[in-house]
This record gives C-alpha cells, sequence and structure tokens, in this order.
C-alpha cells in the first residue's frame, strides 16, 4: 500500500483526511466527465479543509491519495477492473489497475488509518435476480464513518434497508428523517435515528466506537434539488426490465443500470450523480474536521 505524502503527513498530525473511492471513476461516469468528477472531489474536499485521497488500484499497487496523473491514468484506461474483496488479491498479484468500490475503499481506507469516507451511493439488494452488493458486508465489519446521498436509486430500497438493519451497521440521516434515494432526496422509509450538524455526526460516531461496534456509521445525506422519487423508479423498472432481458449480471449490473438511467433521463441522473457526490465530499470533510476537535 503507498500512502500519498500528504496524506500520511496529515494521518501522523491527526488532521482531517477525506477517503474517496474510484469505481465512480472506472465504471460509473462516461469519460471525460468522470476526470472532471474526480478532480472537482478532491478540490472540494480541499476547500472544506481537509486533505483528499482518492483511492485506486494501479499497476498491481494500492495507492491511498493518488498524484493528478495517476488520476488522469485510472480515468482514461478502458482496461481498468471493478475491484471489490474477492478479486483484490489477484488484482495486486497480477499487477491489475481497477477502481475500488465502496467494498473495497472501506477495506482500504480503514487500514490506511482514514476515518472518513464520502461516496455517491452505496449498493445494496438488486430487485431480482438476486443480487447483493459486497458494500453492505464490509460496512457491517468496518468502524469507519461513510457519507453517501443513500443507497442507489437502482435497487430494492425496502431490501437494502432491512439489510442494514439486520448487519448492524449504524444509520444517520443528515436533517432527515427518511432513507434518501440517492438521485432523489427522500424515500418512504424511515430511519432510526437523525442528526442535524456535523458536529452530532461526529459524536455519534465516536459513541459508536466507543462502544467497540464493528460496524461503519453511514451519514444518509439527502441530495439537494434531486429528481421526484416516482419519476426514478420509472426509470429504474424500465432499466432493470431491460436488463434481465438482455442477461446483464454480476459485476456489470449496476454499471450498465446507472448508464441506462441517465439515457432514458436525458442526462438529468448523470447531473443529480455529480451534485450529489460533491455534496458528499463536503460533508465529509466537515465531519472529518469536527472529528479532529473530538478526541
Ligand atoms: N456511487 C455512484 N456511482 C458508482 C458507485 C457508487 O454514484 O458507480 C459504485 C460504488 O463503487 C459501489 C458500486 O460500491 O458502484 C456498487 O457495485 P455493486 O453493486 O456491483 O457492488
Ligand atoms: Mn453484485
Amino acid at each position: 500500500m503507498r500512502l500519498h505524502p500528504e496524506v500520511a503527513q496529515a494521518l501522523r498530525e491527526g488532521r482531517a483526511v477525506v477517503a474517496l473511492e474510484s469505481t465512480v471513476i472506472t465504471h460509473g461516469l462516461p469519460r471525460p466527465l468522470n476526470l472532471e468528477l474526480a478532480q472537482t472531489l478532491e478540490a472540494t474536499v480541499r476547500q472544506s479543509g481537509a486533505i483528499p485521497a482518492t483511492i485506486a488500484i494501479l499497476k498491481g499497487q494500492v495507492v491511498v491519495g493518488l498524484q493528478p496523473e495517476e488520476l488522469e491514468f485510472i480515468a482514461n484506461d478502458p482496461s481498468a477492473d471493478k475491484a471489490s474483496l474477492w478479486n483484490l488479491g489477484a488484482l495486486l498479484a497480477q499487477g491489475q489497475s481497477a477502481g475500488t468500490t465502496v467494498a473495497a475503499t472501506t477495506f482500504l481506507a480503514h487500514k490506511a488509518g482514514i476515518q472518513v469516507f464520502a461516496t455517491g451511493g452505496i449498493g445494496g439488494v438488486h430487485p431480482h435476480p438476486y443480487d447483493e452488493s459486497a458494500d453492505l458486508l464490509e460496512l457491517s465489519r468496518t468502524p469507519i464513518l461513510v457519507v453517501s446521498a443513500g443507497p442507489k436509486s437502482i435497487l430494492d430500497l425496502a431490501a437494502t434497508l432491512e439489510r442494514l438493519e439486520s448487519l448492524g451497521v449504524a444509520l444517520l440521516g443528515f436533517r432527515t428523517q427518511h432513507l434518501p434515494a440517492f438521485h432523489s432526496p427522500t424515500s418512504p422509509y424511515p430511519l432510526p435515528a437523525r442528526v442535524d450538524s456535523a458536529q452530532e455526526a461526529a459524536q455519534a460516531f465516536r459513541a459508536a466506537q466507543g462502544l467497540g461496534l464493528p460496524g461503519a456509521t453511514l451519514v444518509l445525506n439527502p441530495i439537494s434539488q434531486g429528481l421526484p422519487f416516482e419519476q426514478v423508479q420509472r426509470w429504474v423498472e424500465q432499466a432493470t426490465q431491460e436488463a434481465a432481458r438482455a442477461g446483464i449480471g454480476g459485476k456489470a449490473l449496476t454499471p450498465y443500470l446507472l448508464r441506462r438511467l441517465s439515457e432514458l433521463s436525458g442526462g438529468q441522473t448523470d447531473a443529480a450523480n455529480l451534485r450529489l457526490l460533491e455534496e458528499n465530499a463536503r460533508l465529509a470533510a466537515q465531519i472529518a474536521l469536527a472529528l479532529t476537535d473530538t478526541h
């Protein structure tokens, strides 16, 4: 594992660091939007007073905090794989490059000593056929704070929420009592807890850490100016049926559905995706800063 010197120094000095994932760069957004987004997220974290650490697999090495040219490399490498836990060892041994999913980024960020991680939407339970993201299990066994805009809208939200409860992932609605649904700010599903500031989120995470709870604290940050829930659900239904008909499954399913949503919505879901990623990076930086005040 190679840490960017700036990240290593910030961690040694107990300063605020925010981990960022890279599957959204390699598989989530089309080029050249993906690189612009990656650069914007790092700048957003910096403007908010924290140090960004984008995590990726580069030529068989785990890199925590990419150099600008490394960010360009991974964003433009069409052969970059999607790193989850089931292929991480093989990717390293075989010298491959890959974007890291929420599952892999959670594991690697925690290993590097980073406490806060920002993403867009987490993976979860797909409606059918059976497919459940490794994100859920990894969040259940890694005590890190993750900021997202909710489970991705392509998922079965009720089933995903049930799994998060069963797995003991701590859920905090950020200024909301209901589960945010990625492209949409809200859904019909109530959350167990709510916080109204970065400080409160930091305190809840510290309390969970103090007890030694094994899992992550997931801060659910509703998108501002999102898309209507029912509208997104209609696009999702169509895209899901098309995926089933085309026989798309496994790790190709999430990227396929996100692409189809973008087409069906005339690009509206991509615009929403960019906005929520930026908002999550900003909130994550604020929480990382708040954590440096509460020891
Ligand atoms: N959030 C986004 N776009 C994405 C993803 C999240 O806005 O592309 C990625 C994350 O890396 C997440 C992954 O971990 O999709 C989920 O893939 P799967 O369902 O195959 O676990
Ligand atoms: Mn899957």
